[in-house]
């Protein structure tokens, strides 16, 4: 044994043995008993920071545990390799996103290795290579074939910046999930993949997910968005015409003083045309439209309305109450008409104080009576029914079902349920992603490749510019081609898909990551399958783990893997920060992964990241705990080599002096504990 703690040579050494010796290396094994330790892939971008370090060194702990334990350990790794940043990159600095992608690829396997990852390097896998892509190609296909995929026109979330459409979870608070700009909307037609086809599913399976934090459980909760309501139909005063509401209180129907409908809700047009009120209504709904979804339903930015002149009857009492448009009712949700009931429902009472209309209090608290004169808020709880005809008295629980009856047996309502998620839209405008596999043809209209096909190559020798929009759309050798159908002259779809796309099923890639006639082998998913322990960030919380919770469904439903649910158990990290600031490059604040290595090795940089802190807590980075976790390791290293001695006279034994047998039991105490 050296005298010196030799950090570099003992990590070189035994990293050497184990990628010559396979060690890592996994195969099903059904007398075995099996885990499978996931961390979310990187996306190759640059240089891994510690952040990532410490996602791998967390896993790798999990992973070495369960191997000591006995199991059989699946420890994959790969690159979630398409993406915008690869095609920005290309832009600003001349480089083929592929070559940018590969050169970025080949730093960080050499960065992970150099950590002492045991990894199943055998099975590493990067999305931009067709042998990966066509299978999400195919997966689209099958998607097809069971009504899961669907192309419509739609009002979309565009990004002036990123020049493509967003799905609603890559709209953070208005604003694009990558680069922040402000999401503008537009009229397109796109492609679609139908998740709430499973919304109750995703919803209820929630419960089952007990190893999931619970933050993350109510995130999806909150994001699905389940509201129990009625639908109930009013009528307009004017012709009797029906405009029908969603409400989730059926109950507060008594106090429903005006009526409100989402600027751009078609009857608008009907009600005021060739009334004095048509031009205000005309300048409002413009105002309106230049407004972001953020803003209109934001509780801090005060409501705005505009009155119609137009009433309508509330179906239980016959009272006629005035018809307003309200920038914040929107019309993509329940019907885009709603009662307004000001005395229990905040954004109704500011916009009845705001517009002086009418407050009616229809549900007391237990115990209190209010009075609109003293209330300065509106009252959203539960309590007893008031000024509501032959409901009075009821608590607003059984209210709610009396009235549902009421309007079910008058036929002017029934029970409904209404969910905030919409379907996910996945065309994306760029180059750098996975072709959406469709032919366009005059005669045949909407015709997929056929599989025998796939992959839809992504052609290399493309112009990118800056000036955005897909460069596949001025591809003239990729767009022409052939129906497959009457063989006619036909375009390809230039869209590619969103790259959530291909993450949301390369964990039962990894499987068998070479499999050439499947995604994957049936035999080898329902063998690993699920991810016992998957790891990453909580950013991910509602969008890449609701889709890959969406396609796993959709994959059992094809009859590929029988599993439900991807990740039993999800343990999300804390990040990392320094001097109070999470560590990243436009903080300045970076410590890079190599640079410690180089300094220290990597057994000191593990050691330090799980001794300073929990690993869903956030750990403050210090130079003084690495030098710390250093010292240890030196002190670890002399304590042997002076007691080598010793210790070669075997430990095993329970003979020797009492204090021998006693030094013996204490260490065996100790690495119980
Ligand atoms: C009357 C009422 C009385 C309401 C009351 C609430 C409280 P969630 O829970 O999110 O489903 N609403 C319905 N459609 C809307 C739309 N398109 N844009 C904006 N608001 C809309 O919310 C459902 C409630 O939000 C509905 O119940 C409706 O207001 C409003 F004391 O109806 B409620
Ligand atoms: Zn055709």
């Amino acid at each position: 044994m050296a005298a010196r703690y030799e950090f570099r040579k003992i990590e070189e050494k035994w990293q050497k043995r184990w990628e010559e010796s396979g060690l890592y290396e996994v195969t099903e094994d059904p007398n075995k008993k099996k885990k499978y330790v996931l961390v979310m892939f990187p996306y190759p971008s640059g240089e891994l920071h510690m952040g990532h370090m410490r996602n791998y060194v967390i896993g790798d702990l999990v992973a070495r545990y369960n191997r000591m334990k006995g199991f059989n350990v699946l420890h994959p790794m790969g690159y979630d390799a398409f993406g915008l940043p690869a095609e920005n990159a290309a832009i600003e600095r001349g480089i083929h996103p592929r070559k940018w992608t590969n050169d970025n690829i080949d730093i960080i396997r050499k960065q992970i290795k150099r950590q002492g990852i045991s990894y199943n390097w055998e099975r590493e896998i990067s999305t931009c290579e067709p042998e990966y892509y066509r299978w999400g190609q195919w997966l689209f296909l099958k998607f097809m074939e069971k009504g899961l995929v669907y192309r419509k026109k739609a009002e979309v979330n565009w990004c002036p910046s990123c020049q493509t459409v967003l799905a609603n979870e890559q709209v953070h608070a208005g604003r694009c999930w990558r680069c922040g700009s402000i999401v503008e909307t537009k009229q397109l037609e796109q492609w679609f993949f139908k998740i709430t086809a499973y919304v109750e599913e995703l919803l209820k399976d929630l419960d089952s997910l007990t190893g999931w934090p619970d933050r993350v459980r109510v995130m999806q909760t909150n994001w699905i968005g389940k509201s129990s309501g009625a639908y109930v139909d009013f009528k307009l005063k004017k012709n009797g015409e029906k405009v029908t509401v969603f409400t989730t209180r059926p109950d507060t129907l008594f106090g429903a003083t005006f009526f409100l409908l989402a600027p751009e809700h078609p009857l608008v047009e009907k009600l005021v045309s060739g009334t004095d009120y048509e031009e205000k209504v005309k300048e409002f709904r413009q105002k309106v439209s230049l407004q972001s979804d953020f803003d209109r339903t934001s509780p801090e930015i005060p409501k705005e309305g505009c009155f119609t002149g137009a009433y309508t009857v509330n179906p239980l009492n016959g009272e006629e109450i005035p018809i307003w448009l309200a920038d914040y009712i929107m019309m993509g949700y329940g019907t885009g008409a709603v009662m307004a009931v000001p005395a229990h429902d905040q954004r109704d009472f500011e916009f009845a104080q705001k517009y002086e209309l009418p407050i009616r209090v229809v549900v007391q608290p237990d115990g209190e009576r209010l009075s609109v004169e003293r209330m300065n808020q509106a009252f959203e709880g539960v309590g007893v029914m008031a000024n509501s005809g032959e409901f009075d008295g009821m608590k607003s629980d059984d209210g709610i079902k009396a009235i549902n009856k009421f309007l079910e047996d008058k036929k002017i309502g029934k029970f409904a349920v209404n969910y905030r998620l919409r379907d996910w839209l996945i065309s994306r405008q760029r180059y750098w992603g996975n072709p959406i596999p469709i032919i366009y043809c005059d005669n045949c209209g909407i015709v997929p490749v056929p599989e025998e096909d796939l992959p839809v190559i992504l052609p290399e020798d493309v112009k990118i510019e800056a000036r955005g929009g897909s460069p596949l759309a001025n591809h003239e050798a990729f767009i022409k081609t052939r129906c497959p159908n009457c063989e006619g002259a036909a375009r390809r779809e230039t869209d590619t898909m969103d790259t959530f796309t291909d993450s949301s099923w390369y964990f039962f890639r990894y499987t068998s990551p070479r499999e050439s006639s499947a995604p994957f082998r049936a035999e080898a998913a329902n063998y690993w399958m699920p991810v016992d322990q998957y790891i990453g960030g909580i950013e991910h919380a509602v969008m890449h783990l609701l889709y890959a919770r969406f396609f796993t469904k959709a994959i059992r439903d094809l009859g590929l893997c029988g599993v439900s649910e991807p990740f039993s158990n999800l343990l999300t990290q804390g990040m990392v920060v320094k001097d109070g600031a999470k560590m990243s490059k436009s903080k300045g604040n970076i410590v890079s992964c190599d640079e410690l290595v180089d300094k220290y090795g990597a057994d000191t940089g593990r050691l330090f990241i799980l001794f300073a802190s929990p690993p869903e807590k956030d750990l403050e980075w210090s130079e003084a705990g690495v030098e710390g976790s250093f010292r240890f390791l030196n002190r670890v290293w002399t304590l042997v080599l002076k007691n080598i001695e010793q210790g070669n006279r075997g430990t095993g034994t329970v003979e020797g002096t009492d204090a021998e047998r006693e030094l013996i039991s204490m260490a065996h105490r100790t690495i119980m504990k």
